[in-house]
């Protein structure tokens, strides 16, 4: 193994630009950095995200919603160009203090309610419109332990592997090692539990799938970070199979082109027709 063994943290970390693709959104505090109101549509949920892997999840949701016939979930979708801070606006903070994409406002009751965290959405979504979540308790508690193992999870790919993978300034053989033997790790946890079962709850395909489909499902298709040679992803044939099915689903298909610049998708989303 390569060594780096020149580096010693001083006594008190201080802020140095560190280059990689993030270094200037990076910064060690929270809250807003510019007075910015957030943009408000005609529909009650109004989703300010951008087309990444947990802001997907969200517009997946709403086009399965949708699917189902439910009216209620027609949304406006508000890009938040992340590379540029958009998420440290005084708007977005008042709805994520996190400055994460996705956040989201629903308005339909008397006063808008915020809800922040990918897996917070899907589920206040599921309860709303009583869909895509079990309704008896064995396989309600399956799903929800789905996608809490997502949430947690996660951020090991985005986090860890891509970012040393993709986005570091330079390749270290330590951080890639570590978070690849733990993307995999966890690929082969799902490859286990998707041999014995067609979607991650059990028959019923859930919020669990929605929320796990856009890193794992995309890893696995090698749209995600391009790295599913090095990964060896074919040795996860039941996570290949389950994100194959997945993938083809129409509302799937129309979810992952929202809040996407470039040719395959739609910056902003207002109504049906933005995405046919
Ligand atoms: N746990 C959060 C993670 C959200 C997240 O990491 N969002 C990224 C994009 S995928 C982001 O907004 N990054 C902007 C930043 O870090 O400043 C969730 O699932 O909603």
């Amino acid at each position: 193994m390569t060594s780096h063994s020149s580096y010693i943290p001083p006594k008190i970390w201080q802020q140095t630009i560190s280059g990689g693709a993030f270094a200037n959104i990076n910064r060690p505090v929270s809250g807003s950095t510019h007075e910015k109101e957030l943009p408000l549509g005609k529909h009650p949920i109004q989703l300010y995200s951008q087309g990444t892997p947990n802001g997907i999840k969200v517009t997946i949701m709403l086009e399965e919603l949708l699917a189902l016939g439910y009216t209620g979930a027609e949304y406006d979708a508000w890009l938040i160009r992340i590379a540029e801070g958009d998420q440290f606006s005084s708007g977005f903070v008042e709805v994520n203090p996190n400055s994460k994409i996705p956040a989201l406002l629903d308005h339909s009751g008397k006063t808008p309610l915020r809800v922040f965290e990918s897996g917070s959405i899907l589920l206040y979504l599921a309860e709303k419109f009583g869909a895509l979540l079990p309704r008896d308790v064995a396989t309600r508690t399956e799903a929800l332990n789905w996608l809490f193992w997502q949430m947690g999870s996660a951020p090991f790919v985005g986090g860890g592997f891509g970012h040393f993978y993709v986005y570091a300034p330079e390749k270290f053989e330590y951080p890639i090692n570590r978070y690849t033997m733990e993307t995999k790790r966890q690929l082969d946890v799902l490859n286990r539990r998707l041999a014995e079962n067609r979607y991650l709850a059990g028959e019923e395909y859930s919020i669990a799938d929605i929320a796990t489909w856009p890193w794992y499902g995309c890893l696995v298709q090698g749209t995600l970070y391009d790295a599913g040679e090095f990964l060896s992803v074919k040795d996860y044939p039941n996570v290949k199979r389950w994100a194959d099915e997945i993938a083809a689903r129409s509302a799937v298909i129309r979810g992952r082109k929202v809040n996407r610049t470039g040719n395959d998708g739609v910056a902003e989303r207002h109504q049906a027709s933005d995405l046919d």
